[in-house]
C-alpha cells in the first residue's frame, strides 16, 4: 500500500470494516479473534460512526445488549455461530450459562478497559438527530451509568477510588512486562490441560508463552469457580491501572455531556471524574519519574515499568500533570517525535520487545489516545505530527494489529479491525 493515496487507504479500511462485519457487530479479525471484543468495539465505533452512524450506534447496543445484571460489560460476546473450538477459552470454559446475572448469549466473565462511553459520545455526536429519531442515547445512558457503577464499586478492591483489574486480559495490554511480578505470584495451569489457539493464527515469537497462558487460564477459572464475585482474596493478580482508570475519568465527562443531552443533572458525572482524577494523580503518578505506574493492590506498591498505560491519563479533561507526561512521551523511553505507533513499553528496557505483543510494539489504539490527549491539552502540533505518521505507517505496512515502532515493521493479525477504524476517525481530523 506504499504508494496509495489517502482516498486508496480509506477505501482499503473501509473493507477491512465490511469484511470483519458480523451481523451487528465487528470482530476484531478474522481467524485469531473470532467474535465481539468489548474495548475493540469501542474503537471500532469511534471509526464507524463516520461510515454509518447508525452502524456504530449498533456495535455498541451489541455488546451492551450482553452486559450483566451487576453491570459488568464482558471481554468478549461469542458468536454462536462460530465453531465452539474456534477460540480459547470459548463458552464452554467462561460457562456464564450457569451464572444469573449474565444475559442469554454466551459471554467471558471478565471485562476490559472501560472506553464505551467516549465511543458512545462520538458515535451520537456524529448525528444527533439520527441518534435522536432511534432513541440511542435514553438506550445506552443508563447502560454505560451501570457499567461504570460496576467498575467504582465493586471493583475498587481497596478503597483507593480506583477500579482494579483483576487479569491481564482485562487490562487490554495483555502481555505487558507491567504485569511480570503480580503474575509471577500465580501457579500456571500445565499446558496439558489446556489447547491454545492463537497459535494456529500467530507466531509463537510474538504472542505469550505458553507458562504465562497458564498463568492467565488459572487466574480466569478461578474468578469463574468462584461465581464471578470480586474481592482481593478472589483476585489474586489485581491492578489498579492508570490506562483503564483514565479512560473511567474521561468517561465520565462524556457521560455528563450525554446527561445534559438528556435533560439529567450532568454534576454527580463531573464529581466522579474529579474524584477519579485526584485518586489517580494521588495514588498512581510518579512526579520524579513523569509517569503514572499501576499499583499492585495487594502489596500498595507502584509497579515501575514505564508503559504507554502510563501516558493515557493524557485524555483525561484538566490533567494537572499533562505537561509532565509529554515531556516524558518525547523523551528516550517513548520517542513520540520518531517512534511510531508509540511503543507499548519502554524503548529503553533490556527486556523491551518489539515483536511481541504488549511487550514493545505498538498499537494503533494506544497511540490515538495519545493523540487524542495531545489535543485535548492544546499540543496540536505534536498531535498532527503524530498523526500523519500513523496514517504513513499503515500506508506503508497495512492494516496491522501492531507495530514494531522503530522499523515500522507490521505483527500480529492483518485486517485488523481498530486500526482500520481509526485509520478512517485519523483520515477525517484533518
Ligand atoms: C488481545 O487479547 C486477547 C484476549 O482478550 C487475546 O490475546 O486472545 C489484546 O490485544 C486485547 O487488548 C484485544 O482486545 C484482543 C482483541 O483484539 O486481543
Amino acid at each position: 500500500m506504499t504508494a496509495c493515496t489517502e482516498r486508496q487507504l480509506d477505501r482499503a479500511a473501509r473493507r477491512v470494516l465490511a469484511a470483519n462485519w458480523r451481523q451487528g457487530a465487528t470482530v476484531p479479525a478474522a481467524g485469531l479473534y473470532p467474535h465481539q471484543w468489548s474495548w475493540d468495539s469501542a474503537f471500532v465505533a469511534i471509526g464507524l460512526r463516520h461510515l454509518s452512524p447508525i452502524r456504530a450506534q449498533r456495535e455498541l447496543e451489541s455488546l451492551f445488549g450482553a452486559q450483566w445484571r451487576d453491570g459488568r460489560v464482558p471481554h468478549i460476546v461469542f458468536d454462536p455461530h462460530v465453531a465452539a473450538d474456534a477460540y480459547f477459552p470459548g463458552p464452554s470454559f467462561w460457562r456464564s450459562a450457569s451464572v444469573p446475572d449474565a444475559p442469554a448469549v454466551p459471554t467471558s466473565g471478565i471485562i476490559q478497559p472501560p472506553a464505551h462511553a467516549l465511543a458512545a459520545w462520538s458515535a451520537y455526536g456524529a448525528d444527533p438527530a439520527a441518534a435522536r429519531a432511534r432513541g440511542f442515547l435514553p438506550r445506552i445512558y443508563p447502560r454505560l451509568v451501570a457499567w461504570h457503577r460496576y467498575l467504582t464499586t465493586r471493583r475498587d478492591l481497596t478503597g483507593s477510588g480506583l477500579m482494579s483489574v483483576g487479569h491481564p486480559w482485562e487490562s487490554g495490554m495483555d502481555n505487558s512486562p507491567a504485569w511480570d511480578e503480580p503474575l509471577s505470584r500465580v501457579t500456571p495451569v500445565p499446558t496439558t490441560e489446556f489447547t491454545r489457539r492463537d497459535l494456529n493464527h500467530a507466531a509463537a515469537a510474538e504472542r505469550p508463552t505458553d507458562e504465562d497462558y497458564g498463568r492467565y487460564v488459572r487466574l480466569a477459572r478461578d474468578y469463574r469457580d468462584a461465581g464471578y464475585t470480586d474481592s482481593l482474596r478472589v483476585h489474586r493478580f489485581a491492578v489498579e491501572d492508570p490506562l483503564c482508570n483514565a479512560l473511567l475519568a474521561a468517561g465520565e465527562h462524556a457521560l455528563a455531556s450525554m446527561a445534559a443531552e438528556l435533560g439529567h443533572d450532568p454534576q454527580p458525572h463531573l464529581s466522579a471524574a474529579a474524584r477519579l482524577t485526584d485518586a489517580l494523580v494521588s495514588t498512581l503518578y510518579d512526579p520524579a519519574a513523569g509517569s503514572f505506574f499501576p499499583r499492585d493492590a495487594h502489596t500498595g506498591s507502584l509497579i515501575r515499568s514505564y508503559s504507554v498505560g502510563g501516558l493515557a491519563p493524557l485524555i483525561v479533561p484538566g490533567l494537572p500533570v499533562a505537561a509532565e507526561l509529554i515531556k516524558t512521551a518525547l523523551g528516550e523511553r517513548f520517542r513520540l517525535r520518531e517512534a511510531c505507533p508509540l511503543p507499548s513499553y519502554d524503548l529503553t528496557a533490556a527486556d523491551h520487545d518489539a515483536s511481541r505483543y504488549w511487550r514493545g510494539p505498538g498499537w494503533v489504539n494506544t497511540a490515538w489516545l495519545c493523540w487524542h490527549g495531545l489535543r485535548l491539552h492544546g499540543e496540536t502540533a505534536l498531535a498532527d505530527d503524530l498523526r500523519h505518521r500513523l496514517l504513513d505507517r499503515v500506508r506503508a505496512a497495512g492494516f496491522r494489529e501492531y507495530f514494531d515502532p522503530l522499523t515500522g515493521a507490521g505483527h500480529g493479525a492483518d485486517g485488523f479491525s481498530w486500526t482500520a477504524a481509526l485509520t478512517l476517525d485519523l483520515i477525517r481530523a484533518a
